[in-house]
């Protein structure tokens, strides 16, 4: 199939706030823009995909609760759903995002059909597919027989393709194919959101961003800004994907709250970005952390625990600051360190809105889905000659 004949693509993914639906959002948006076909299948539309954008549709998966069932199915209907789209549309590609259960749905609708319709099924893993459902019993087995099955596995970092090997055993090579983030123009100012907030020009606004899983530890990141000795100069913004109220007994017993914000659910998050000065993510695991990478496209620097894919995204001390896991007052120093010196952080800052471009862009990241589907329909020649 020539490198100029637009592919046609199936992706499904959760529509959720959630790093991997926001990523699998973007990738169909930017490969429409390139002249590719895309159809999102999932049982909500992907909050964040544009509603008029030509050459990207949406296909809803009915979901029947049946009295027999404790629990409704998602994974079969979406199996079906997957098989007619593929079907109907002469799909080249179902990229799965998030292993559980798209990668398994992916084969099956893949299986169901007649060899010369069969789409190549690529599966990206995110992260906690791995990280969290891999260790467990009941899903590992699964999901590895859904990547031995795939015609292509992708992770969005290094430590996600050395995870993947080690907790799921998977015997496929894996590409790993980073996450980029294409930001939107700011509908608003950055006084402007200040003001709304209620920000003063001389404060300095951390930032954290994300779908507050336990994984985000939260409790650290609210203990940790509650020790800042800046903190008198400092407020704390949440953009929360998940409600916030849980944490709102501890902002009290911390007596944060006159300085902690907290915005639910926001799409225009590039708004509330521009308007940060500093990133502080507290995860105890991170295949990469979007939310990062958000802020540095804006010039913001983050301070975060080095774990995970962070220290692919982050060059410590170069475009933000990275601390052990556990070492809570060194996070608070590193902040108080920032707030306390403007200059370095508009030095990082500038340096990482550098590297997100250079690195984590669309142009370089989509190229390189746009090529691995190639490959791997390259290496189907019967359903490269079906076309
Ligand atoms: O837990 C989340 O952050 C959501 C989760 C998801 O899959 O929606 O995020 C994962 O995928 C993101 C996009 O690839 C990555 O940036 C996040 O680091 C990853 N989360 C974890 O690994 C905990």
């Amino acid at each position: 199939m020539s490198d100029l004949v637009p592919l046609k693509i199936g992706i499904t993914c959760y529509p959720s706030v959630g790093g991997s639906g926001i990523l699998a959002s973007a990738l169909g948006e930017e490969l429409a823009q390139r002249g590719h076909e895309v159809h999102f299948v999932s049982y909500e539309r992907p909050f964040r995909l544009p509603t008029d954008a030509p050459r990207i549709h949406f296909h809803p998966v009915e979901i029947n609760s049946y009295g027999l069932f404790k629990y409704p199915d998602y994974t079969l209907p979406l199996s079906t759903k997957l098989a007619e789209v593929s079907r109907t549309h002469g799909l080249d590609v179902l990229h799965a995002h998030y292993a559980v259960p798209h990668a398994t749905a992916a084969i099956l609708a893949r299986d169901m059909l007649p060899p010369h319709q069969r789409p190549k099924v690529v599966t990206t893993l995110h992260g906690t597919d791995t990280t969290l459902l891999g260790r467990d019993a009941g899903y590992s087995p699964a999901i590895r027989h859904a990547l031995e099955h795939a015609d292509g596995i992708t992770t969005v970092s290094e430590f996600l393709r050395g995870e993947t090997h080690r907790l799921i055993a998977v015997q496929r090579p894996i590409e790993v194919i980073h996450n980029f983030f294409e930001p939107r123009a700011p509908t608003r100012s950055r006084d402007a959101v200040r003001q709304e907030l209620g920000v003063a020009p001389a404060e300095t606004l951390l930032l954290h961003a994300s779908n507050l899983r336990p994984v985000k530890r939260i409790d650290v990141l609210l203990e940790t800004f509650s020790r800042l000795q800046t903190l008198p100069a400092c407020k704390l913004l949440i953009l929360a994907g998940s409600e916030f109220a849980p944490y709102a007994a501890t902002v009290e017993r911390l007596g944060l709250g006159d300085r902690v914000i907290v915005r639910e659910n926001i799409i225009a998050i590039e708004d509330y970005i521009q308007a940060a000065d500093l990133g502080l993510f507290t995860s105890e695991s991170e295949s990469f952390c979007l939310s990062i990478l958000e802020a540095m496209a804006f010039g913001c620097p983050s301070v975060a625990t080095r774990v995970g894919g962070i220290p692919e995204v982050v060059a410590d001390g170069e475009t933000g600051v990275l601390v052990p896991l556990g070492d809570n007052a060194g996070l608070a120093r590193a902040i108080d360190e920032l707030v306390a010196n403007p200059a370095r952080r508009a030095a990082l800052g500038a340096a990482a809105k550098q590297r997100a471009r250079e690195k984590f862009s669309a142009e370089v990241i989509v190229a390189r889905y746009i090529d691995f589907y190639r490959r791997i329909c390259a290496a189907d020649p019967l359903r490269a000659s079906a076309r």
